[in-house]
């Protein structure tokens, strides 16, 4: 009989940079997936597994209170939420394999008339960005008088916006710096999309499922590997 408490549940980003690589892997991976556009659960037919479509942001908060058994998140938000969190006694997630997609840097930029020379060149000033611990877990190693602006998006109109004097803000192939004529100073953080698991996987058939979706991943990307 099937049993719907035996599906194991897989939190993706629903419409994003990680979403289409998310989905890719899991096909890559035997599970047949045919989500609808607005479909936020779908389920797959040939595997006891269900894709759940969110924000990245809610992903780590699924995965900590066991709502979802894996999920598929870059390691930067995942960073960020856990030193949010102040989660040092909890466990939160395993990381069980990265993935090697959605590659990017969070990096200090500064326009590119700031004299910068090193980090002590921004005593005083003040940098926007949507990482605002992560960037303060970087600057505590040099005791400047920095100040963290927080913002949600559009980090990189700070500067000309006069709220800030440097950003902090996730950074690929550098096009928007460059057309917001910043300069790249500092890489604070590397980051990559990982497969999470929850720590809350009690159900023994559900182990069996999860063990199982766990190999079949890290066998598509040890062959993945090996061919590239
Ligand atoms: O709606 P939801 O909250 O799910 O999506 P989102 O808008 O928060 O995230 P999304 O889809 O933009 O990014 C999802 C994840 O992709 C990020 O958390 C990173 O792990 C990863 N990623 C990889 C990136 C980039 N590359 C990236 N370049 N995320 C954002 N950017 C942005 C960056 O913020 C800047 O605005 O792209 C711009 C810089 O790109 P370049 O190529 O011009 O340097
Ligand atoms: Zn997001």
């Amino acid at each position: 009989m099937v049993n719907e408490n035996n599906r194991i549940r897989v939190a993706v980003q629903k419409s994003g940079r990680l979403s289409e690589e998310s989905l890719r892997l899991l096909t890559n991976c035997g599970i047949r997936l045919r989500p609808q556009k607005e479909e936020l659960i779908c389920q797959s037919d040939n595997f006891p597994l269900d894709l759940l479509r969110v924000r990245d942001d809610d992903i780590p908060g699924l995965i900590a209170d066991g709502s979802c058994d894996f999920g598929i998140i870059g390691t930067n938000v995942l960073q960020e939420k856990s030193l949010q969190n102040g989660e040092k006694s909890r466990i939160t997630h395993e990381i069980i394999e990265y993935l090697g997609f959605a590659l990017c840097r969070l990096s200090i930029s500064v326009p590119k008339n700031f004299p910068y020379q090193d980090i002590r060149c921004l005593e005083k000033c003040r940098i926007a960005t949507s990482y605002p611990h992560l960037l303060s877990l970087f600057l505590k190693q040099y005791k400047l008088n920095i100040k963290i602006t927080t913002l949600t998006g559009s980090v990189e109109i700070a500067p000309r916006l006069g709220i800030a004097e440097g950003i902090c803000d996730l950074v690929s192939t550098g096009a928007t710096l460059e057309a917001n004529n910043l300069r790249e100073v500092e890489t604070i953080f590397k980051s990559q999309a990982v497969l999470i698991k929850s720590p809350n996987l009690l159900n023994p058939e559900k182990k069996i499922v999860s063990d199982f979706l766990q190999n079949k991943i890290k066998q598509f990307k040890k062959t993945n590997k090996t061919m590239s």
